[in-house]
């Protein structure tokens, strides 16, 4: 395991070749500096004043458990989200923030420069990522003492490659790229762990209460480097993974839109985890009035489930969960009772869990806190499979294995999988992989397979008979763009600015 390096501040480049190398991804990459700068002027009348870039990631294990204060282990991709940005002068008549897109699928979004300003939830636009960021910033500054200055307008253009609703993380990339941006216009830069606090944070304005994953892996990935990603404080340590081993990204084409659908599945597994915490909390011997006040996630519990286990000769905190959670789901009032007070009141100071327990029949608590301890020790599992004395072949085997079993975990204990996911995580097992799992939020979006180096290029034609083919043929996709939605990933670089 190599030293940390999230203590330092994000890098400030002068040319392309330490983000994107060199070869054809060099070539890409200045195409898209090219095109950015020129349509730039074009829109806005004036060249950009600085860059900033951050990826899209590829989670290798730890699934749902970072909202939950647990450690996660992903990596970062090659696609990226760039934004360019230009500050206008303090005496600016004009005082709006401008957010084009290269992509003209995304027409132009104008806010006013207002860092107080609410986004509209009921009323999704691209360029809200945007304002995350942007609030994300002043309120930053604010706790830090910068003095921010007083807001001015900004000229804003983007270009992104992560594919969106791929649980590759486009959000965070683009939340990341824009805050970063920002704090170059304002020639201002902090540690990458203090962005990747302050980044997770900024992206719950869209309405997701989202753990801090991505927004870690965006901002502090090293080439040739997964990331073991604590919380609680934020932190970043390299995992060299075993040669010999690649691992394929497949997209199921099934768009997993993670805001519009966040009242049913991702919030309403953040609601589920805590309420899972609190009855646990309960049942082991707290007060109901403190479990409620005190108990947020399933991690604050695990020291009495733990405590519980040990007892029985285990340290395993599912014991706790077997024991003292019923599989059948729980009704609002049967919760209710046992925390005696009513849902609505315990998280009144969230709307967007108020929206979850509107839309919520029943709660599954069980399997919600089953899978969250045991994805949890799969992280370390996988980090101490990596770090063994195993041969590689057998390490491959080891982590191949702990994936299927994260994947059975989403699938059946969190239900966050879907048909089109199910099929490709089974082809990839079928041709070769040494484990396939879902990747991400889930409910559509990505899988990743661990491969042998040798099998790729037979393994990603395999899928592309086995699953593209049949897509192609009814139109979904386009035969050309097969490598947007399946590749094989090596580990790549974290955030950076750029000032030509
Ligand atoms: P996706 O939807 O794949 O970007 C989301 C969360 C992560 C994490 C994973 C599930 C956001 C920005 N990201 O990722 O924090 O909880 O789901 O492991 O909400």
């Amino acid at each position: 395991m190599a030293k940390q390096h999230d203590g330092l501040p994000i890098p400030v480049f002068s040319s392309l070749e330490p983000v994107y190398g060199d070869g054809s991804p060099l070539e890409e990459a200045q195409l898209r500096f090219d095109n950015l700068k020129s349509k730039f002027l074009e829109v806005f009348g004036h060249p950009p004043l600085v860059f900033a870039r951050s990826p899209g990631r590829v989670n290798l294990i730890g699934e749902h458990i970072d909202y939950e204060g647990y450690s996660v282990l992903p990596m970062a991709i090659r696609q990226d989200t760039i934004v360019a940005i230009r500050k206008h002068d303090d005496g600016d008549a004009e005082k709006v923030l401008r957010i084009a897109n290269v992509n003209d699928k995304y027409t132009m979004c104008t806010y006013p420069a207002d860092p107080d300003q609410e986004i509209n939830l009921k009323d999704h636009k691209w360029g809200h990522y945007f304002i995350c960021g942007y609030k994300g910033y002043y309120e930053y500054a604010k706790l830090k003492g910068v003095n921010a200055g007083s807001p001015v307008g900004l000229d804003v253009l983007v270009d992104g490659t992560v594919p969106t609703g791929s649980g590759l993380s486009s959000s965070a990339a683009f939340v990341c790229s824009s805050t970063i941006a920002i704090m170059a216009a304002f020639d201002v830069n902090f540690p990458k762990k203090e962005i990747a606090q302050l980044t997770c944070e900024c992206e719950r304005h869209i309405g997701t209460q989202s753990g801090g994953m991505d927004q870690a892996i965006s901002v502090m990935a090293k080439s040739g480097f997964a990331e073991l990603i604590d919380f609680n404080p934020i932190q970043a340590t390299d995992v060299e993974l075993p040669a010999g081993g690649i691992f394929v990204v497949a997209h199921s084409l099934a768009e997993s839109q993670k805001a519009v659908t966040a009242a049913t599945n991702y919030n309403n597994r953040v609601v589920e985890c805590r309420l899972a915490a609190i009855v646990l909390g309960i049942k082991l011997g707290m007060k109901p009035k403190e479990a409620v006040s005190n108990v947020k996630t399933l991690s604050d519990v695990e020291g009495l489930c733990v405590s519980f286990a040990r007892d029985h000769g285990s340290s395993d905190p599912v014991l706790a969960v077997k024991k003292f959670l019923k599989e059948e789901p729980y009704t609002a009032e049967e919760i209710e009772i046992i925390m005696e007070e009513k849902l609505p009141s315990v998280f009144g100071n969230s709307p967007t869990s108020l929206d979850v327990l509107k839309a919520a029949k029943n709660f599954k608590l069980h399997q919600r806190a089953a899978h969250v301890y045991s994805e949890a020790r799969r992280v370390y599992a996988f980090k101490d499979a990596v770090a063994s004395e195993l041969s590689e072949e057998d390490k491959l085997k080891k982590l191949g294995d702990l994936m299927n079993e994260s994947h059975y975990s989403c699938s059946v204990l969190y239900e966050c999988s879907c048909p089109e996911l199910e099929e490709l995580v089974n082809l990839c097992r079928e041709h070769g992989a040494f484990g396939a799992r879902l990747t991400g939020a889930g409910w559509g979006g990505c899988s990743v397979a661990l491969v042998k180096e040798s099998i790729v290029p037979q393994f990603i034609l395999n899928l592309k008979e086995r699953f593209y083919q049949l897509r192609i043929d009814k139109g979904i996709i386009n035969k050309n763009d097969l490598g947007l939605y399946v590749f094989a990933s090596k580990p790549s670089s974290g955030a950076a600015i750029f000032k030509f």
